[in-house]
């Protein structure tokens, strides 16, 4: 007979939790759940740089620099540093590949996994005290370890991610992630500097009623999406549209909703990336019982071919996305 599993509950330390479920994972090892701390710990840095946004400026316009010595940079490129650091250090990955870096990043050869980041996604609202987010999707690699990685082991589809998630920089930080066991979403408590579990095995609504689009582009989007947003304001749905795909994809997450970034004409294959930032979103949104397109196909199906490739995502509650894609 099976033991039971008792119930996590709330207030549990991240690093508990990842500890307490490491066996859950098949190739049963602590890389992953280092990987997973290390990238919670870099949220913690860059979450302290993210709360002093507006002092950078006010720092930066007194002609000041940071301790070492150098120029205040801006947050995305300083989250970029921070995560590749805390990941490269720990020798459990062997490449990184970035939304803020042209080509990946050669680690550790003898590392298992692949780490695909957008370290501060929703740049417009950086600047400007909005709720912003990091994205993460980890896979193990492909070739034998010990060997240079090779384009198979970067470019594999999101269906064989081993764990994916977000963190969100917002009225409160939060960490949520799946290693393919469900959801779970931890809130940062900054006076003991830890994340503690808020929101155990989270279920995205089966159906909502808030649609999220840049409507301002309108325009330029095909028929069968305009028509979907006509149906949209015929039912009366709520338009709520932070620019922050993180934030907008929480939302939807905890209330029922729709995301929506379609082909537009600037952006014939739409604007968001597939390595960072839709595959991650895709995992976690079946997870959790959503689902997660590019009109037609499931997004953790496409193949990659390019490493900041972009495609169509329409992702949130499954009733929702499915009622868009009969669009
Ligand atoms: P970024 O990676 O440059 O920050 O762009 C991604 C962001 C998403 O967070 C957001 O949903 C989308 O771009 C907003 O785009 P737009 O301003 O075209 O509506
Ligand atoms: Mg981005």
């Amino acid at each position: 007979m099976e033991a039971s599993r008792i119930a996590i509950p709330i207030g549990t330390a991240l690093d508990r939790f990842i500890k307490n479920n490491q066996d859950q994972f098949q190739y049963a090892s602590g890389e992953l759940s280092q990987l997973l701390r290390d990238i919670a710990l870099a949220s913690k840095v860059v979450n302290r740089e993210v709360n002093k946004a507006g002092l950078i400026d006010i720092m930066g316009a007194m002609g000041s620099q940071n301790s070492g010595g150098e120029q205040q940079q801006k947050l995305d490129v300083l989250a970029n540093i921070r995560f590749t650091r805390a990941l490269a250090k720990g020798g459990e990955a062997c490449a990184l590949i970035s939304e803020e870096t042209e080509s990946y990043v050669d680690l550790n050869n003898d590392g298992n996994y692949v780490i695909a980041i957008d370290p501060l996604d929703g740049s417009s609202n950086i600047d400007v005290n909005v709720s912003i987010g990091t994205i993460f999707s980890i896979y193990r690699r492909k070739s034998k370890e010990g060997m240079p990685i090779q384009e198979l082991d970067i470019l594999q589809r999101g269906a064989e991610q081993v764990a994916a998630g977000y963190i969100l920089y917002g009225s409160s930080t939060m960490m949520v992630y799946t290693t393919g066991h469900g959801v779970n979403g931890f809130t940062y408590e900054s006076t003991l500097g830890e994340y503690v579990l808020s929101h155990p095995d989270m279920k995205m609504p089966i159906d909502g009623n808030i649609y999220s689009i840049n409507e301002g582009l309108a325009n330029t989007f095909s028929p069968s999406i305009k028509s979907y947003l006509e149906f949209c304001k015929g039912n009366n749905y709520s338009a709520r549209y932070i620019g922050s795909l993180v934030a907008d994809f929480h939302r939807n997450m905890l209330k029922g909703g729709i995301y929506l970034y379609p082909a537009t004409i600037k952006n014939p294959s739409g604007k968001l990336r597939l390595m960072y930032e839709c595959n991650a979103l895709a995992f976690i949104a079946e997870q959790a019982g959503g689902k997660a397109t590019d009109g037609t196909n499931r997004i953790l199906e496409i193949l990659p071919r390019d490493l900041h490739q972009r495609t169509p995502f329409f992702v949130g509650s499954k009733n929702m996305v499915e009622k868009a894609e009969s669009f």
